[in-house]
């Protein structure tokens, strides 16, 4: 069966600060409300890149502890800041999360070898699993077939988060590397990744609608294609009016409304409008109540 994350969001206090309670509360909601598989801790969608190593570290404990073992866990680790990205390894690792990921570094240009320096120094004296973030829209470090093989030389590389539209790509990794851990990232674009037979997948938008897609996910296993066509075409609605109406604002908004925490964003990102509230409550209306 393929296994579906939730990229786990981050409460954030009206000031910006940490709301651990919030987080506590979206990670209970994934477990008992969701069923998920398990948790992307750190990420994009946790708003990680903004985050100070020390807010980073609390997040990563609070999620552990009320994970409490019912859902697997991937910290997402990467950072600009190297030295950051190896503490934060060696603390997840202590914590005793079973696999960590870590996102392409960005911003730079950095040559490929300086990119596999990276990612084999975040991994020397860490006694974990690492699966790659690559996530070239946002971080414009797209990685060809030849250059995951040799980031695979290194054997605690176990696998790629695929958050990119190439499935030609995705083919030719899937083919070549069929024991390698591949998790598919873009959730409006889950059931192709499924036809390229990825190993599950990670995203925002589950954080609400896993019960659906895992719907969509035990139908395609089935064989019925129409049905989990039909099945990624709803969540596809949903996933566009969330885009339309600002994306992490709007599920935190919709999660309040379901009783959960969520909390703010953290500034550059938006603070909820009116609009954008009317926006969320009829997200709610339409496809949660
Ligand atoms: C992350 O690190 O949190 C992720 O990348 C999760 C994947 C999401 N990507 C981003 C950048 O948010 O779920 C997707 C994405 O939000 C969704 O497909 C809507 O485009």
């Amino acid at each position: 069966m393929k296994k579906l994350y939730s990229a786990l969001m981050t409460a954030f206090n009206e000031d910006g600060s940490v709301n651990l309670d919030g987080v506590r509360e979206m990670v209970r909601y994934n477990i008992d409300v969701n069923h998920i598989d398990g948790l992307y801790v750190g990420g994009s969608t946790g708003e990680s890149f903004m985050l100070s190593t020390e807010e980073k570290k609390n997040i990563f404990k609070v999620a552990y502890e009320e994970t409490a073992g019912k859902a697997h866990l991937i910290a997402q680790v990467g950072s600009l800041n190297l030295n950051e990205a190896k503490e934060l390894a060696k603390y997840v690792t202590d914590l005793g999360y079973p696999m960590i990921s870590a996102v392409t570094p960005f911003y730079y240009n950095f040559s490929f070898e300086q990119i596999k320096n990276y990612y084999n120094s975040i991994l020397e004296g860490v006694d974990n699993k690492l699966i790659i973030y690559s996530i070239p829209a946002l971080t414009g470090v797209a990685l060809s077939l030849d250059q995951f093989a040799e980031l695979f030389e290194n054997p605690k590389i176990v696998g790629i988060k695929y958050t990119n539209a190439d499935f030609y790509l995705l083919e030719r990794v899937r083919n070549r590397f069929p024991d390698k851990l591949i998790l598919s990232g873009f959730d409006e674009m889950l059931l192709p990744a499924l036809a390229l037979d990825v190993d599950g997948a990670i995203g925002s938008t589950f954080n609400l609608n896993a019960p659906r897609v895992k719907e969509e996910i035990a139908a395609f296993e089935a064989g019925d294609i129409k049905k989990a066509r039909e099945l990624q075409t709803l969540s596809n609605d949903y996933i566009t009016d969330l885009l339309n109406n600002d994306l992490y604002p709007t599920i935190k908004l919709v999660f309040e409304k379901l009783g959960v925490h969520a909390g703010y964003c953290k500034e550059p990102m938006s603070k909820p409008t009116p609009e954008m509230e009317a926006g969320a409550q009829k997200i709610y209306e339409k496809y949660f109540k």
